[in-house]
């Protein structure tokens, strides 16, 4: 936040006015703009992108997709919408989801009202006028009334800390900025840093086009076969017949996608069935196919165990290389516990000859040099280095703002020692600043569009709600954000997350407090609390 002008905005200087500054054009902020313009509300959208679709618009990276399947990946609040519109395959592809999010644009006319190639820096709260003053990186000074951070969970892009990263003369990439036209990589030698999401998508296309590929892997990931295929018009339409029922149990599921069954203790199966379980969560292609094959997976660590094993058997029986397969098996972290992955053909990629994994927990990189990257004595020269380093997960897109609240204490302070929210939603010392998907919500735990559209109603009927009554602030009371950090904390702390360094845990930011950021109390039941407090006045929430 260096170059940051941080001096008190002048309300009079305004060059805007609204009643709600929706910061992010993706499905988020979208949804929102749609929702409040329809309820009367004024509402511009403003994104440092050059178009809609947030993360989608940015991860343009070979093979990226959504591992959530494109059925369930796509929003609900329109009948009409989602029975007109058609996903070509079981997991949607970048390009598709795009298509999508600028179809939804077209179709309910938001292009008006929404701002690109804009950054928010700077929003201060004033208490003279009570509302929020807004700087852009475009220029203007938004006087609004509340403030919606729609601003995504993976949306601060992160490079790794190697020296001499700078002095590297081939071509570099970062999965979450790729070229828009695309990137040919034949006849090239590539290194690719990391092995999460971005990664294990992206690879096995890199591969196919390169003349040699190089893995860099700090820690391996636990990933599964995703089982792609296109979509059966007549599957589709049995589905799209009783998509209402079938919406309603994603809502009210734990990961916002309906499962079959209520599975049982690990246990409590027999070994043949502990095997057929999870042959079954392999073969089934779904990311909660495996670990939600029996309750206690996520708590258990002997129940974990049983299930990483599995994995690693799989791992095992495809690579063929049995040094490179033991290198890619996870052993110091329980399955589930970072980010799990769906892929195709990523295992299937160390067996050709020209692709090499370098464990880097045997041998880490100790620079980057103008040529290439250099472990333990060895110099490995390449012409393009892919960063599929991560981001600074779900606190990023705040801290990396001058958001300053009453008194002008500032969020990022707030949040030193960890996020501090009631519900996810909103933040004691920030009146009428909310947040979607935010650290302490089901957020990244879920399937997002089921956690944004829960949040922007529950936001937007909020705002109605004070309307209607005459309000013109709310702010959530120290009390009850204490309490929501505790239950949050608490709930975390009986899994086994904690068990890995993950980005969940903010264990990828140097610096960063370790704590857990999501909410795993389940989108269900957490719903049911946002309601039962809307139901109660807010409650928790100090109305002005
Ligand atoms: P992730 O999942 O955060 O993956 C980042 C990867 O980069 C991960 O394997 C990291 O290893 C690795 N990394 C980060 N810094 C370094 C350094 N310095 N050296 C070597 N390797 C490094 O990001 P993705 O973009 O793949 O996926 C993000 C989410 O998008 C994903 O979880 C889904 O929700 C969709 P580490 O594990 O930290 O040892």
């Amino acid at each position: 936040m260096t170059n940051v002008d941080t001096r008190p905005l002048n309300a009079d200087e305004a060059t805007a006015t609204y009643d709600v500054m929706i910061v992010g054009a993706g499905f988020a902020g979208m949804y929102l703009l749609h929702k409040l313009r329809g309820l009367g509300f004024t509402a511009r959208v403003f994104d440092a992108a050059g178009g809609v679709g947030g993360t989608w618009y940015w991860n343009r990276y070979p093979g990226a997709r959504c591992d959530v399947m494109s059925i369930d990946y796509s929003f609900s609040f329109d009948p009409e919408l989602e029975q007109e519109w058609q996903w070509s395959e079981k997991y949607a592809t970048q390009p598709e989801i795009l298509r999508y999010a600028n179809h939804v644009a077209d179709r309910y006319d938001l292009w008006p009202d929404m701002q690109f190639e804009t950054r928010i820096e700077a929003a201060h709260w004033n208490e003279g006028l009570g509302r929020w003053l807004v700087t852009t990186s475009a220029g203007d000074l938004v006087s609004t009334g509340h403030v919606v951070m729609a601003v995504g969970t993976l949306s601060a892009p992160k490079l790794p800390e190697i020296p001499g990263i700078e002095s590297y003369q081939g071509a570099t990439y970062q999965t979450q900025k790729w070229p828009h036209e695309g990137v040919d990589f034949t006849g090239k030698r590539v290194a690719v840093i990391g092995t999460g999401s971005s990664a294990i998508q992206s690879i096995p296309l890199i591969a196919a086009q390169a003349t040699h590929t190089t893995v860099f892997q700090r820690t391996p990931n636990y990933s599964m076969p995703a089982g792609n295929r296109p979509l059966d018009p007549a599957e589709v339409a049995t589905l799209k017949a009783n998509y209402r029922d079938y919406r309603q149990r994603a809502k009210e599921s734990f990961f916002g996608v309906p499962i079959e069954g209520e599975p049982k203790l690990c246990f409590e199966a027999t070994e043949e069935e502990r095997q057929a379980t999870y042959q079954a969560g392999w073969d089934s292609g779904n990311l909660v196919g495996l670990i939600g094959g029996f309750a206690d997976i996520l708590f258990n660590k002997e129940a974990n165990d049983t299930a990483a094993e599995f994995i690693r058997q799989q791992i095992r029986s495809i690579v063929d290389d049995p040094e490179t397969a033991e290198a890619l098996c996870p052993k110091d972290y329980p399955v589930g516990t970072k980010r799990p992955c769906l892929d195709t053909n990523y295992y299937q990629t160390f067996n050709k000859p020209n692709v090499r994994l370098v464990n880097l927990r045997q041998t880490p990189i100790t620079e980057i040099t103008p040529k290439g990257i250099k472990v333990g004595d060895e110099e490995i020269e390449v012409d393009a280095i892919v960063y599929a380093t991560g981001f600074d997960a779900m606190t990023g897109s705040f801290t990396r703002v001058d958001i300053q609240g009453v008194g002008g204490v500032k969020l990022a302070e707030e949040w030193t020692n960890g996020p501090r929210t009631y519900l996810g939603v909103a933040m004691t010392g920030f009146p009428n600043f909310w947040a979607v998907t935010g650290p302490q919500s089901p957020s990244v735990l879920s399937n997002m569009m089921v956690s944004i559209e829960q949040h922007v109603d529950w936001i937007t009927d909020c705002l109605v709600h004070l309307r209607d009554k005459g309000y013109t602030t709310i702010e959530a009371e120290a009390s009850a954000q204490e309490a929501w950090v505790e239950h949050s904390n608490e709930l975390g702390n009986q899994t086994l997350y904690p068990l890995a360094n993950s980005w969940y845990m903010g264990a990828n930011v140097p610096g960063k407090p370790r704590v857990f950021l999501p909410y795993i109390g389940g989108c269900g039941p957490y719903r049911e609390r946002c309601n039962e407090v809307a139901a109660k006045g807010y409650e928790g929430f100090k109305l002005a």
